[in-house]
């Protein structure tokens, strides 16, 4: 398993090939805000995990095993977002809280968390309903 770190990596790498088809360490850096020799160094460890094959000259490419987790880590960070929307969370905290709990949560309580996102999305009233309660709490 790899750590909430490593996970950053591949989660953001994903993210990176995705969006422009390639991932190079300097672009790595800036969006994780760290400096480039730190990503070398985690780059070399997630190529000896397996997750990516590293070549210096010739820039970087998940393998089946990161791609997979890659992945679900984007898909775990989505989904924690859309929780953080459904309760009301002020938009401006929600991606600095889900960077703060996505790693720490079970795989079992994302799904979990996954049925509620979709119990509410299924029915806006119940969205509605949940916003009058804030709305009495707040008084
Ligand atoms: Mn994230």
């Amino acid at each position: 398993m790899p750590t909430p770190s490593m996970e950053d990596y591949i989660e953001q790498i994903y993210l990176l090939i995705e969006e422009k088809g390639y991932a190079r360490v300097s672009d790595i850096a800036e969006a994780l805000s760290v400096h480039p020799s730190s990503v070398t160094k985690m780059v070399q460890k997630l190529d000896k995990d397996e997750y990516l094959i590293y070549e210096k000259y010739r820039g970087l490419i998940l393998t089946t095993k990161g791609k997979k987790i890659g992945k679900r880590l984007v898909y775990r960070h989505e989904l924690l977002e859309q929780f953080m929307r459904i309760i009301g969370l002020d938009e401006s905290k929600i991606y600095g809280d889900v960077e703060g709990i996505e790693h720490h949560l079970s795989w079992e309580a994302i799904d979990r968390i996954g049925d509620l996102v979709q119990y509410f999305e299924e029915d806006p009233a119940r969205i509605t309903a949940l916003r009058n309660v804030q709305k009495t709490n707040e008084e």
